[in-house]
C-alpha cells in the first residue's frame, strides 16, 4: 500500500507522525479510516502473505485465524515499564527506568525499525466518539494484524479525527514488531522480537511506546496501556476512576435497571459474569452487558458515578468458552471475528479445549501441526483469543453507546479463595470497601509458579495495570468516595470456596445471579442482611432460591468463617501493606484494626 493523505489539519498530530516516520523509516505511511473496505484489503494481503487464514464463510462469516510466534503469546509484565520522572511515583509494584535513559534506548531501537514495512496511523477513541468520558489515542504501528484488531476493539477512523479537530488532546502510541526487512528479505509469518520486548509508559507525558511484540495487550495499545495504565494516571489527576472492571446491567421484573461494576483477577470468569444468564426460574430478571474488562467511571454533576466501557469489542480467552459456560460470548464470535492461536478444523472452522465435550477427530493445532485427541498436546494455546465486535453480543446493554455513561450503583470485588471467605458480603462503609478491594487476593490454581493455594495479592485486580504507586491509588479511591452524593455500595464475592473433600461448594455460572440479585437489592436499599465482623451478610431467606435445591445447612457452611483463621489471614495483609507503607493511607491501617477487633 502506498501513502495516502491525512484528513486532518491537527498540527501537533501531523508533526508527531512526521517525526515517527523520520525515525522508523517505513516504506509507506497509511492513515487508517477504520472502514470495512480497508480491513478487507488488509485481510486479503495477510492471507496472501500466509499470516492469516480465512475461515469457512458458511460457518464463520468474515472470520480469520492467526497463529502467533510461539514466543509471543501473552502480555509480558516483566518487560512492562512505568517511566515516571520519579521512581517513587511508579511505586514498588511497577518496573521503572529513568525516562530520559529509557527514551534514548527506545530511540535507538526504533531508528529504522520499520524499513521494508508500512506504517499505519490509527486514530482511535476509547469510549463512544465525542463522549465527555472518552479519550482519544493515535497509534502508529507496522503490524496490519494490529490494525484489524484495533478496528474491532476501539472506535477508529475519520470521526475520531473530526472530534480531535485542530488542537485536541491525544495519547501518542508508538508500536513496532521490531523486525525491519532488508530489500528482498522474506517476512516471517508472525514478525516479532521477543528477546527485546519493551512495553513502556510515560505517565506525565501520557505517551506509550511498545516494541517487539505483536500480541494482545502488548500491541493493541488502547487496551491495557492506554485505558488502564495511562488512564489510571489521568483519572488520579482529574478525580475519576479507570478500572479493570466489567460493567453489567441488572433488570428486575418491574423493568428497573441497576448497573454494577466488578473487578476480578485473571482466570476468575470475568467475561462469563459480564454475560451471565439468570436461571429461568428467576422470571423477569435480565442481565445486559456494557463491558467485560475495563470501566471508566466518573462522578457526574449529581454526585453519582457514571461508567462507560472504553472498548468496542471483546478480546476474550477462547479455551473454556462454550454453549454451556457462555453462549453470549460464543454468539459474539460467530462472525466478523479474529481468532488467534486456536485450532483449525478440517472444514475450516475453529475449535478450542472446552468448546464441545468431544474434540474433533483431527485438527491443525495453534502451532500449525496435525492434532488428534490422544496426542498429548492441547490444540489451542491457553491464552488463545477471539477479537469480537461488541455489537455481536446478544445481551448487549441498550445504553452501551450513551455518551454520558450508565449510573453505577454497586462495586463488586472478587477473588478465588478456596477456604474461609464467604460467598458474598457487603462492606460497612466506602473506606471498608476500599480496604476489601485493596486486600483482594487469589489463590494459585496450578503449580505453575508458586505452590497451589499460595495467595497472590492483586488489589482491585489492578496490580499489573496501575500506572502509579498502588498506595496512592487506594488514597485516590478514598478521595473519590468522599465527594460523592450517592456512593455505590461495595461488595466482596468468592465463587470458588471448596469443602473439606475439595469440592466446589457453590455451583457458580448462572447461579451467581442469585447473589447478584441480593447485591442490587442491597444497593437499592431493599434486601435484608445481618451484621458480622466481615460485613453485612445475606441470610438463607434473603436469597432467591427458585429452581435451585440448596439446603440451609450448605448455605451456613458456605457463609461461615473461622474467626481465628480470618484474623491470621488479615495479618497476612501486612506483607502488601509493608511494601507500600510510606504512601499507605491511614484508613487502610484503621480498617485492618477495626476488622481485627470485630473478629
Ligand atoms: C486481559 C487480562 O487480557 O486481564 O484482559 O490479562
Ligand atoms: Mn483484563
Amino acid at each position: 500500500m502506498s501513502d495516502n493523505q491525512p484528513t486532518t489539519s491537527h498540527a501537533a498530530l501531523l508533526k508527531w507522525v512526521g517525526k515517527m516516520t523520520e525515525m522508523c523509516r517505513p516504506d509507506a505511511v497509511r492513515w487508517c479510516d477504520g472502514s470495512a473496505a480497508e480491513a478487507d484489503k488488509l485481510f486479503a494481503e495477510m492471507v496472501k502473505s500466509g499470516m492469516a487464514i480465512k475461515l469457512n464463510s458458511a460457518k464463520r462469516p468474515n472470520c480469520y485465524l492467526f497463529r502467533s510466534d510461539p514466543r509471543d503469546v501473552a502480555r509480558v509484565e516483566k518487560r512492562t515499564f512505568i517511566c515516571s520522572v520519579s521512581k517513587d511515583d511508579a511505586g514498588p509494584t511497577n518496573n521503572w527506568e529513568e525516562p530520559r535513559a529509557m527514551r534514548h534506548k527506545l530511540t535507538d531501537m526504533f531508528t529504522g525499525c520499520m524499513v521494508g514495512r508500512t506504517m499505519y496511523v490509527i486514530p482511535f477513541s476509547m469510549g463512544p466518539v465525542g463522549s465527555p468520558l472518552a479519550h482519544i489515542g493515535v497509534q502508529v504501528t507496522d503490524s496490519p494484524y494490529v490494525v484489524v484488531n484495533m478496528r474491532i476493539m476501539a472506535r477508529v477512523g475519520q470521526a475520531v479525527l473530526d472530534v480531535l479537530g485542530t488542537d485536541g488532546f491525544f495519547v501518542p502510541c508508538v508500536h513496532s514488531v521490531g523486525q525491519p526487512l532488508a530489500p528482498g528479505q522474506k517476512d516471517s509469518r508472525w514478525p516479532c522480537n521477543p528477546d527485546n520486548t519493551y512495553i513502556v509508559h510515560f505517565p506525565e507525558e501520557r505517551s506509550i511506546v511498545s516494541y517487539g511484540s505483536g500480541y494482545g495487550g502488548n500491541a493493541l495499545l488502547g487496551k491495557k496501556c492506554l485505558a488502564l495504565r495511562i488512564a489510571s494516571c489521568m483519572a488520579r489527576d482529574h478525580g475519576w476512576l479507570a478500572e479493570h472492571m466489567l460493567i453489567l446491567g441488572v433488570e428486575n421484573p418491574e423493568g428497573e435497571k441497576t448497573y454494577v461494576a466488578a473487578a476480578f483477577p485473571s482466570a476468575c470468569g470475568k467475561t462469563n459474569f459480564a454475560m451471565i444468564i439468570p436461571p429461568k426460574e428467576m422470571k423477569g430478571w435480565k442481565v445486559t452487558t456494557v463491558g467485560d474488562d475495563i470501566g471508566w467511571i466518573k462522578p457526574g454533576a449529581d454526585g453519582r458515578l457514571y461508567g462507560i466501557n472504553p472498548e468496542n469489542g471483546f478480546f476474550g480467552v477462547a479455551p473454556g468458552t462454550s454453549a454451556e459456560t457462555n453462549p453470549n460470548a460464543l454468539a459474539s464470535c460467530a462472525k466478523d471475528t479474529i481468532f488467534t492461536n486456536v485450532a483449525l478444523t478440517d472444514d475450516g472452522d475453529v475449535w478450542w479445549e472446552g468448546l464441545t465435550p468431544q474434540p474433533p477427530a483431527h485438527l491443525i493445532d495453534w502451532t500449525g501441526q496435525d492434532w488428534t485427541p490422544g496426542c498429548g498436546r492441547v490444540s489451542s494455546h491457553p491464552n488463545s483469543r477471539f477479537t469480537a465486535p461488541i455489537a455481536n453480543c446478544p445481551c448487549l446493554d441498550s445504553a452501551v453507546n450513551d455518551l454520558n455513561g450508565v449510573p453505577i450503583k454497586a462495586f463488586v470485588f472478587g477473588g478465588r479463595r478456596m477456604s474461609d471467605v464467604p460467598l458474598v458480603y457487603q462492606a460497612f462503609t466506602w473506606s471498608h470497601g476500599v480496604y476489601l478491594g485493596a486486600t483482594m487476593g487469589s489463590e494459585q490454581t496450578a503449580a505453575a509458579e508458586g505452590s497451589i493455594g499460595t495467595l497472590r495479592r492483586d488489589p482491585m485486580a489492578m496490580l499489573p495495570f496501575c500506572g502509579y504507586h498502588m498506595a496512592d491509588y487506594f488514597r485516590h479511591w478514598l478521595k473519590v468516595g468522599k465527594h460523592l452524593e450517592e456512593a455505590p455500595r461495595i461488595f466482596h464475592v468468592n465463587w470458588f470456596r471448596k469443602d473439606s473433600s475439595g469440592k466446589y461448594m457453590w455451583p457458580g455460572f448462572g447461579q451467581n445471579m442469585r447473589v447478584l440479585r441480593w447485591i442490587v437489592e442491597r444497593a437499592n436499599g431493599r434486601a435484608f442482611a445481618k451484621e458480622s465482623p466481615l460485613g453485612w451478610l445475606p441470610r438463607y431467606q434473603d436469597i432467591d432460591w427458585r429452581g435451585l435445591n440448596y439446603t440451609k445447612e450448605k448455605w451456613d457452611e458456605l457463609m461461615s468463617f473461622d474467626r481465628a483463621r480470618t484474623a491470621h489471614q488479615t495479618l497476612a495483609h501486612e506483607e502488601l501493606f509493608i511494601s507500600l507503607f510510606d504512601h499507605l493511607p491511614k484508613e487502610m491501617i484503621f480498617e485492618r484494626e477495626l476488622l481485627l477487633s470485630r473478629l
